[in-house]
């Protein structure tokens, strides 16, 4: 099987054996024990790479952790792997596709053969239209149909085709044309829409119509209704779409029977799953908004990381250590989840981005080969921007029960310097990494003169491990180099798991039984129900408040 991972079972792995032996002999061990032991370790543990920088010294590791899990990599073939997507290579067993969103970032002289196309050569024919595109409409040379200037994009999509433009956006908007609106529409629930559009003017508006399939429920749906929207604002000429819709999609014939000229399509490849999409076309909103040169920013930013996790040693390689470090902790420690904390306010959907990144990637309980695992995979993420969680649930992390691995993502300048609040931002990321390593003993909070019945309520027992990422500032260079550590870092614990990362055949089941559940919702007579008896009497009692029952 190409560039499928080792086989046989992870636990067959001598590196699993021999860290589970390890594990015994480390478990207790003190995040203060193992700093007192070594005060260089704060400048040991740690790695530099595409402009991040990260500190994994407080992790509950030794260098003999460090060395297993490396040969755990090694043993789980995650090099010859990596090297096989690189290559082009059908790493995608179950779907039999490439994986390349490595080649959507790839400088233009670069060439990537596959299956006899130079696809490279395609990416930056893409990259071309869409930046002569962008040009248009940032300039105002692209007119609506009554002759007005484009103000207000709405992207409409859902997942993948939703969640890195949104992400991209919010992060970016330092960057973006302040002059125009873009909004982002993905919930088949019609607020969503009648949220979106109810200030804007149809006249200068512009939808992007984002499906890779251009079949998915949500976004046809919402694409019918903003095109019903914009026709009734627009005088009910059918002429006025071509001006309106464009389309990001693999999908042709599907995009020309929606009535979008397919010289307004901007396509893509079967190559690029949904969740690694964002520097693909449907980042076309991203371009939009923060224009073509920005957007090879941050293209440079995701390639430099590819470059690094292909090139840095292993105990220098962000991505392969923090992947590591998840399995360490998922299948070792028993942690259920992961948080990250971006203490940068631009950066409030970075959580929400990783969580399909990483858990519709990882959230995988067959082997390659078919077989159930009978070890963790992909743990739950999940997070907020700092400060505001340190106010909220940093508690349960602090003092819980539960063993909740975290990673602080800092920046040393911020786009908004006002007075003193960045020193004030970045000082708690700082103490919150020193609060969950060391805590605080009985003795310290004694100390502080508390009341012995206060003192167990006061001890922090500490040994909570973190990563620290920090880089200069959040531009898109940065911002690439960030998600293409945490897509590496997905594609290790993926690798070492034995798993297919990019598939999502999980999502199915749900999709197929709305689709046979909607004709129920709405048919005039009273369906004939089949499914079980909570979801039949569920349906009938929605069908009951909406008077929709002929009994
Ligand atoms: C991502 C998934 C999924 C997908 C959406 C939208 O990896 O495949 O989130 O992006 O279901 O799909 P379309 O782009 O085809 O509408």
């Amino acid at each position: 099987m190409s560039g499928a991972a080792a086989g046989g079972s992870l636990r067959d792995a001598p590196a699993w054996g021999r860290l589970q032996a390890h594990f015994a002999e480390v478990r207790k061990r003190t995040l203060r024990e193992l700093f007192d032991a070594d005060s260089e370790r704060g400048e040991r543990l740690v790695a530099d790479g595409a402009g991040l920088f990260l500190d994994f010294s407080k992790n509950r590791i030794t260098d003999e952790t460090l060395l297993l899990l490396g040969e755990l990599a090694r043993e789980r073939g995650v090099e010859e792997r990596r090297e096989a997507m690189f290559r082009g290579e059908h790493i995608n067993v179950s779907e039999d596709r490439a994986v390349l969103h490595v080649a959507l970032r790839m400088p233009r002289e670069r060439s990537l053969i596959v299956d006899g196309t130079d696809v490279v050569k395609e990416v930056h024919g893409t990259l071309d239209r869409m930046a002569a595109f962008a040009e248009r409409v940032r300039g105002g040379e692209w007119r609506g149909h009554t002759g007005k200037a484009i103000r207000n994009v709405v992207n409409i999509g859902i997942g993948g085709s939703d969640l890195g433009p949104v992400m991209a956006y919010e992060a970016l908007r330092h960057y973006s044309r302040r002059e125009m609106t873009f909004r982002f529409v993905s919930n088949v629930d019609g607020t969503d829409f009648v949220e979106c559009t109810r200030d804007l003017d149809p006249q200068e508006t512009l939808f992007i119509i984002s499906s890779k399939t251009f079949t998915t429920l949500e976004t046809m749906t919402n694409a019918h209704s903003a095109r019903d929207w914009a026709l009734a604002g627009l005088g009910g000429e059918e002429e006025a779409v071509a001006k309106h819709f464009v389309a990001v999609s693999t999908n042709a014939e599907e995009v020309s029977k929606f009535g979008i000229d397919t010289d307004n399509m901007f396509g893509f490849w079967e190559w690029v799953g949904g969740r690694y999409s964002m520097d693909s076309a449907i980042g076309l909103s991203t371009m939009l908004a923060i224009g073509p040169a920005h957007f090879g920013e941050l293209l440079a930013g995701f390639h430099a990381m590819d470059e690094h996790f292909q090139e840095a040693d292993s105990g220098a390689n962000l991505p392969l250590i923090m992947g590591l470090l998840s399995v360490w902790y998922g299948d070792f420690f028993g942690a259920e989840t992961c948080g990250v904390f971006p203490y940068d306010q631009y950066l409030h959907r970075f959580p929400a981005y990783l969580q399909q990144l990483t858990m519709e990637s990882n959230g995988k309980h067959v082997t390659i080969a078919g077989e159930h695992v009978d070890y963790d995979t992909g743990a739950i993420f999940w997070g907020e921007p700092g400060t505001n969680g340190q106010h909220s649930f940093y508690q349960l992390i602090h003092q819980g029960t539960r063993l909740i691995p975290a990673d602080f993502i800092g920046f040393a300048h911020s786009l908004n310097e006002l007075g003193d609040h960045h020193d004030k931002l970045m000082s708690n990321v700082f103490a919150q990494g020193e609060a969950l390593a060391f805590g605080k003993t009985a003795e310290q909070v004694r100390e502080e003169g508390t009341p012995e019945a206060v003192v167990p309520h006061r001890v922090m027992e500490g040994n909570r491990p973190s990563n620290t990422i920090l880089a200069e500032r959040l531009d898109p260079r940065t911002l690439g180099a960030l998600v293409a550590l945490y897509e590496h870092s997905v594609f290790t614990q993926g690798a070492v798991w034995g798993i297919d990362s990019f598939d999502q055949w999980g999502v199915e089941l749900g999709k197929e039984l709305a689709k046979a559940i909607i004709p129920e919702l709405e048919s005039k007579q009273e369906p004939r129900l089949r499914h079980d008896s909570s979801t039949n009497a569920l349906i009938r009692r929605y069908r009951n408040m909406r008077s929709r029952t002929s009994s």
